[in-house]
């Protein structure tokens, strides 16, 4: 021994030996190591699950929004359009001092080095959290970086202690001074182990990532061709003016979204294609320009979910653009026997749709790129979707379509059929009021009853209220945009003192009464009339 033991507790120091100074090195290596595994961690994570829940990101944001004009411009003045790269690299060197000094701290005042990390894992959490788009999911990366950093400090510094712990009275030749060799090579294998499965996790995490801005860059840069056909113009009648009523066209943010995908699938276009198969004469593959460089068509159609409760709101209505895919089936020509198309999404989820829905003159199926004037949003199924007047989304809207394979339905099932639904899903004729609100309070006299009915492809010849269980009254029909779409409606109701129940019932164009015995939502959609109940003062 060369100099004094520092395992040897001095006079008046407390039971826990302070660790040599020499350990303060590997501490701050651990500190970083375990950084690096929570924030790959997290942006694994990020890509996954919350594409706009990286920490590092965030974090980048709220300094951009912190620091003052004269540095960004000195940064920009400096780096140019590199200026984001530079800020990237400052988070990355701030995040491995921060982490060094979690790990000294660890190892001399335990759990000052936790706190410090939680305290980081906190300011990540608020960067992500202070963005205003932010939902909940989005810090969930940042606390995972908290999570696994917190907890790989803890380990790593725990191994290293033990080196600091009293040797074996008998120590083999070669050891190191305190802990032994084992614990040494432990410690550093463990360090390792952290910082390479960080590192490959980062990694992953960016090449996801990557993917994912390629398709919302694309679709940023992406303008919609004109239609080669216009949508009828949609009449001024056709809406009514009344508060509260669901406007005529939803609009896109504002538009019910379904599906099974966790993370929103992000295609890039320019990899898009379409193939046509199964029991085809002809396989047909398109890609995007392709499809493009056909002759658009635009068209009103009123899209809802098998899932929709009576009165329920997981319907919308939309102007899309796109193309016939009876076109794209007749250059497919299917042959004998077929009578279902099962479309496929780049996802894997499958529709089933009937072959002759599709290869329907009179109905407008379309394989859709825009909606509402512009490309598909991304949870809409950017950048191709089918669109299918008079079918329940499940059997017919797939969203990010690759593949549709000409077959019968005897040979195939699709996603949601496996799950006990119906193998075809007509859209049952239905109606809502949206005014007044359920539990609404209003003055006695004339109260505007409005909402919206539907059927979809046969269209809506009358609706009727009724209050009280008396007499079906005919409301007044809005102008019709087509059988496609949805249909508002208004009655004036001379409305009495007391609480009353309004219920509403839509009889469509060739005669069919809504029913109003109720029915689930499974297996094929739910039945039963929609009311509202209301105080009149
Ligand atoms: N790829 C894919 N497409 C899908 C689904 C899905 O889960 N995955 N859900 C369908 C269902 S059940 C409905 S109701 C509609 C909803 O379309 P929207 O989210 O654009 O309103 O999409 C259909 N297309
Ligand atoms: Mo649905």
């Amino acid at each position: 021994m060369t100099g004094p033991d520092p395992r040897t507790p001095s006079a008046g120091s407390r039971a826990r030996p302070r660790p040599p100074r020499r350990l303060a090195g590997l501490a701050a290596l651990a500190g970083i190591a375990a950084a690096l595994a929570g924030l790959g961690a997290a942006e694994l994570a990020a890509a996954l699950f919350a594409p706009a829940g990286s920490p590092v990101l965030a974090v980048g944001a709220l300094v951009i929004d912190l620091v003052p004009g004269w540095v960004k411009e000195l940064v920009i003045a400096l780096f140019g359009t590199n200026d984001k790269t530079v800020l990237i690299v400052v988070i990355a060197l701030g995040a491995a001092v921060l982490a060094a000094a979690a790990g000294v701290l660890e190892l001399v005042r335990p759990p000052l080095g936790r706190v410090l990390t939680v305290a980081a894992g906190g300011l990540a959490v608020f960067a992500v959290l202070s963005r205003s788009s932010a939902s909940t999911l989005d810090a969930l990366p940042a606390v995972v970086a908290m999570v696994v950093a917190a907890v790989l400090l803890t380990v790593l510094i725990t191994r290293l202690r033990a080196e600091t712990a009293p040797a074996p009275a008998h120590t083999a030749p070669g050891t190191a001074p305190g802990g032994t060799d084992v614990d040494r090579r432990r410690f550093l294998a463990y360090t390792g182990a952290s910082a390479a499965v960080g590192a490959v996790a980062l990694v992953i995490g960016q090449v996801v990532s990557a993917g994912t801005r390629a398709a919302d860059a694309a679709r940023a840069r992406f303008t919609l061709p004109a239609p080669a056909v216009t949508a009828p113009e949609i009449p001024q009648a056709a809406s009514v003016a009344v508060d509260g009523i669901s406007p005529l066209i939803t609009a896109n943010a504002d538009f019910y979204r379904i599906d099974t995908a966790l993370q929103v699938p992000r295609i890039d276009p320019s990899t898009w294609t379409l193939k046509i198969t199964g029991m085809v004469d002809n396989e047909v593959e398109l890609s995007f320009a392709d499809l493009l460089a056909l002759p658009l068509e635009e068209s009103t159609t009123t899209l809802m979910c098998v899932s929709n409760p009576v009165g329920g709101d997981l319907i919308g209505n939309a102007t899309w653009l796109g193309y016939p895919i009876r076109n794209l089936l007749a250059r497919a020509v299917p042959t004998a026997g077929a009578d279902m198309v099962l479309s496929r999404s780049q996802d894997g989820w499958t529709a089933s749709t009937p072959l002759e829905v599709l290869t329907d003159e009179n109905r407008n199926a379309i394989l859709a790129v825009g909606m509402n004037g512009v490309p598909l949003p991304l949870e809409h199924g950017y950048p191709v979707r089918m669109v299918v007047p008079g079918l329940y989304g499940y059997v017919s809207a797939t969203k990010w379509v690759v593949e549709l394979t000409v077959t019968r339905f005897d040979q195939h099932t699709a996603y949601w059929t496996d799950r006990g639904w119906s193998e075809r899903g007509p859209v049952k004729v239905s109606s809502r009021i949206d005014v007044p609100r359920s539990g609404a309070r209003t003055g006695a006299g004339t109260v505007t009853v409005a909402g919206v009915a539907w059927a979809q492809h046969t269209g809506i010849r009358a609706v009727h209220v009724q209050v009280d269980g008396g007499a079906w009254e005919e409301a007044t029909l809005a102008a019709a945009i087509s059988a496609d779409t949805w249909r508002q409606w208004t009655w004036s109701w001379p409305a009495t003192a007391g609480t009353h129940t309004l219920r509403v019932r839509a009889t469509d164009a060739a005669g069919l009464v809504q029913t109003e015995a109720r029915q689930d939502v499974i297996p094929d959609g739910a039945t039963g009339l929609d009311e509202v109940t209301v105080t009149i003062a």
